[in-house]
């Protein structure tokens, strides 16, 4: 996780104070607080990259904040091997994370980088005015805007470029988050983070390789193929997981920028103890899964009670596994087994008893095959009705569950026993090929014929050795049984 360089002047030493510190105590408000109660005194605004959050305010009064936003078109990477040319505000997707104070006079200035290739602005969803100061930031390359806004409301409001297209520049990577935070402060928390998602549409399908353009015709159907957070599949995982320690109380500041879906936002273990829905100052609380609408946002709090992996996803569910839409948090630290104990056994599961259950079978008696060719044909049916589910179609059977049939030495050393084991099913412990399996398959109640097909099947296919099982063979060992 790399931290930018904060905009720093003699002003902005208060804000240099550990987040730790300052998270200690929300600032103490007269709560008479006016709307117009006076400034006092001015700072530059500490500016983040995503995940990073500035520290929380700690003043009790407002004051004149100077934030400066730098627009700049940047090659990046997308996803392993597939790179887009981002156009960003201060140099990443997202843009910079700005916190200011409820009451607040924000003096803004957007600059727009000479190698730009397009004019930019931004439209702040914190601002009380026509187009959220969208007019009055229009930037040509090599040129810089400014304007100021009160922060009248409070609230967790996503920004972005609306410069038109304005669609193109969105799909571009140009939002971010800007905190207004409410006078008398949030509760003071462990931990916070900053998580935009975003829907990508690229000229080469989800993974190809190379430099990729955008694809206007996939962003009017609204069918992406990146939807990603913080810009980049995978900016949240591996060594960039986002870190905190069992016991943390945790706090997610989450946008989406879209620009076309809506989010189903949810971490894969945890509940939200509480989440400030639409950015706003209501509060639900025991959340499973909360929506945030393109251009909206939420603010997600929740306490690790106990240590493992905690996986960030858009709930639109092949988003996250297919697109990109899954980071990690990982608490370090040890499991409260009273809150979660892990797996604390895999056992055979009998419901009635500990013999070999039976499953009725509905075959009805095959005519009796003529020749091995035509054993071996029917026997394929049989199998696939039959054994496939359990031991796979190709016969490789599932590691730890079920044996494989292909290249058994198992059922190669001994037709008369393979043959028991389709009568009777089978229990107990089994070595095949080397591993141990201790399961149980059941009786298949297959006739004889059904019996000495699919056995010929099987003996024919995947390196076993072949032979033919007739039907009176089968009724001999099923004889010897009984
Ligand atoms: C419900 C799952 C299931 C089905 C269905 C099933 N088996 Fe099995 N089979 C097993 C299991 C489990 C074992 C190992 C039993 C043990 O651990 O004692 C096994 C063992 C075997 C073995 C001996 C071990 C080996 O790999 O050579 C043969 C042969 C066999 N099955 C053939 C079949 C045939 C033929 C069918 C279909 C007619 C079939 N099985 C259907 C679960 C199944
Ligand atoms: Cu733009």
């Amino acid at each position: 996780m790399k931290a930018t360089t904060p905009i720093l002047s003699a002003l902005t030493l208060a804000w240099l104070v550990p987040a730790t510190l300052a998270q200690g105590g929300a600032p103490a408000t007269a709560p008479s607080e006016a709307a117009d109660a006076p400034l006092r005194g001015e700072e530059v605004a500490v500016l983040t990259d995503a995940p990073a959050v500035p520290p929380p305010i700690t003043r009790d009064h407002p004051t004149r904040v100077k934030v400066e936003l730098e627009v700049t078109e940047v090659v990046k990477r997308m996803a392993d091997g597939v790179d887009y040319t981002f156009w960003t505000f201060g140099g990443s997707v997202p843009g910079k994370f700005i916190r200011v104070r409820q009451n607040d006079e924000v003096d803004f200035t957007l600059k727009n980088h000479p190698s730009s290739k397009m004019p930019h602005n931004i439209d702040l969803h914190a601002v009380t005015g026509p187009g959220g100061g969208a007019k009055a930031t229009f930037t040509a390359p090599g040129h810089q805007t400014s304007f100021s806004f009160k922060a009248i409301n409070p609230g967790l409001y996503i920004y972005h470029c609306a410069t038109a297209p304005v669609g193109m520049h969105i799909a571009n990577g140009m939002y971010g988050l800007i905190l207004v935070e409410p006078k008398e402060g949030l509760p003071p928390v462990d931990k916070e983070f900053y998580v935009v998602q975003g829907d990508f549409y690229t000229t080469g399908k989800y993974g190809e390789p190379g430099l990729q353009g955008f694809d206007m015709e996939k962003a009017l159907q609204e069918i992406p193929d990146y939807v990603v957070f913080n810009g980049s599949v995978g900016s949240m995982t591996g060594e960039n997981a986002l870190a905190a320690s069992q016991g943390d109380t945790v706090r997610l500041f989450v946008g989406n920028g879209g620009p076309n879906l809506v989010s189903s936002f949810h971490v894969i273990g945890e509940i939200f103890d509480r989440v400030y829905y639409e950015g706003g100052t209501k509060v639900q609380e025991n959340v499973q899964t909360t929506l945030i609408p393109a251009g909206g946002s939420a603010i997600c709090e929740f306490k690790l009670e106990t240590n493992g992996d905690f996986i960030l996803v858009d709930h639109s569910i092949f988003r996250a596994f297919n697109k990109g839409a899954l980071g990690i948090l990982n608490a370090s630290g040890d499991p409260d087994l009273a809150v979660f104990s892990g797996q604390k056994k895999d056992e055979v599961y009998l419901p009635e008893g500990g013999a070999v259950q039976a499953i009725p079978s509905d075959s009805k008696p095959a005519a009796a095959a003529a020749t091995k060719e035509e054993r071996i044909a029917a026997g394929k049916i049989v199998y696939g009705a039959n054994c496939a589910a359990c031991h796979m179609p190709n016969g490789v059977g599932v590691p730890a569950a079920f044996p494989p049939l292909a290249e058994s030495d198992y059922l190669n050393e001994d037709v008369d026993r393979a043959i028991d084991v389709v009568l009777h099913g089978l229990q107990g412990e089994v070595t095949v090929n080397g591993d141990t399996f201790n399961s149980i398959m059941p009786q298949l109640g297959l006739n004889d014929e059904a019996t000495a097909n699919v056995l010929t099947y099987i003996y024919s296919e995947w390196d076993n050795k072949g032979v033919e099982v007739t039907s009176e063979q089968v009724a001999k060992v099923r004889a010897a049984k009984q």
